[in-house]
């Protein structure tokens, strides 16, 4: 069965009445541009077809009753109160959404019985917290007719997971689970919020391979390389390291290097993304998918030598899947690191030669079995 469909079942049984409406926010897989959000830069990713489903039915107070059907677990709390911190994670989720929608609109006094399900992964680099945060935000909208936009709402989740849930995180997840587009990569830069979408390449798939090698945001690593980006950017005396250029990272590379290995590292991976985005929507649309290919392979090894974030089963997979792919298209992690996916640039004929080859061979080098998915870029959140 499918979210939605699951979502409007299970809300029957539990709350023993029909669900009167059913949100749906998409998880994402980003494509190039990885951890530049945080520094103002910009991203390619799109949103996909798997996601969180939230259906919903006003109630006559304020009260929220949560089933989180895949946990088999609830929450319910009164919106007119002050929203205090829980010790399960899932539930700072949504009670970090809803507090930061009443910071914004004060009038939301709508209470609703919520049942939600999804079927991103969790931690595995397609953002399972963005659809969760997305799907509530939307679901909010509508039940308070607050006069949100789909940026706005992004913003919120953004802040929900910062200040809530404690992870640093940058905009690019929430705002593609909230503006993603169908059949479309979406090219957001993260410091105006302007998104030019390119279609995705005819004659390819996006396949995505879970190493199955779990990370976890919120301990260190992230927020870690977060502030080392802020001291590579304080050294070149900017807002953030969007404002350096490859060639001004290049003239004041030595005296930084001297000053801190890391940040000059970083500040390397960072800079050298944000080009390498640039130059991928230039790529694509000369349909030059030989340069993405490139592109997505130095993404890559930038990742895996400057910010340090790959592991070596996420290495292997990727080593797999660029003999598979061939020269035209490409592989790369994807997401925050330390385990979760890699994403491939396939071409249609080459999709099963990949499942194969993966198949044949991660398991018996790591002893942990994959899951191969192919997905469709799809709508932001939405009604059904
Ligand atoms: C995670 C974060 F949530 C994003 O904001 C982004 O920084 C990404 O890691 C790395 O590109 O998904």
């Amino acid at each position: 069965m499918n979210p939605i469909e699951l979502s409007q079942t299970e809300f029957e049984k539990h709350f023993g009445y029909k669900a009167a409406q059913t949100v749906f926010a998409p998880g994402r897989v980003n494509i190039i541009g990885e951890h530049t959000d945080y520094n103002d830069g910009f991203v390619m990713p799109c949103a996909i077809n798997y996601g969180m489903a939230v259906s919903f039915t006003k109630r006559d107070d304020s009260i929220f009753r949560i089933y989180a059907i895949d946990i088999n677990e609830t929450d319910a709390f009164d919106i007119k109160k002050e929203l205090l911190k829980s010790e399960d994670k899932w539930k700072n989720y949504v009670r970090g959404v809803v507090n930061f929608i009443k910071a914004r609109c004060p009038e939301f006094i709508q209470g609703a019985d919520i049942a939600m399900t999804s079927d991103v992964p969790m931690s595995s680099g397609l953002s399972s917290s963005a659809a969760l945060e997305i799907s509530i935000g939307k679901t909010c909208q509508v039940l308070g007719d607050l006069p949100l936009s789909l940026a706005d709402i992004a913003l919120i989740g953004q802040e929900a997971e910062n200040k809530f849930v404690g992870a640093n995180v940058g905009n690019m997840d929430q705002l593609t689970s909230a503006l993603g587009q169908k059949d479309h990569l979406v090219m957001i830069d993260c410091r105006s919020l302007e998104i030019t979408p390119t279609p995705v390449p005819q004659g390819y798939s996006i396949a995505i391979i879970n190493s199955n090698v779990k990370h976890d945001l919120v301990t260190g690593e992230y927020n870690s390389r977060r502030q080392e980006c802020e001291n590579a950017a304080e050294f070149f005396g900017v807002k953030a390291l969007r404002d350096v250029s490859v060639e001004q990272f290049e003239q004041r590379a030595e005296e930084l290097k001297q000053q801190s290995e890391l940040a000059y590292k970083r500040a390397k991976h960072v800079v050298t993304e944000n080009a390498r985005v640039l130059e991928a929507v230039k790529a694509l649309k000369a349909n030059d998918m030989e340069k993405l290919g490139v592109l997505m392979a130095q993404s890559h090894n930038s990742m895996r030598d400057d910010f340090e974030i790959t592991i070596p089963e996420i290495d292997y997979l990727v080593e797999l899947a660029q003999v598979a792919v061939g020269k035209k298209g490409g592989a790369r992690m994807t997401g925050g690191g330390f385990g979760g996916c890699i994403v491939s640039l396939v071409p249609n004929d080459k999709v099963e030669a990949l499942r194969q080859l993966v198949a044949d061979n991660y398991e018996k080098q790591t002893g942990i079995k994959e899951t191969f998915y192919v997905c469709t870029a799809s709508d932001g959140v939405h009604l059904v």
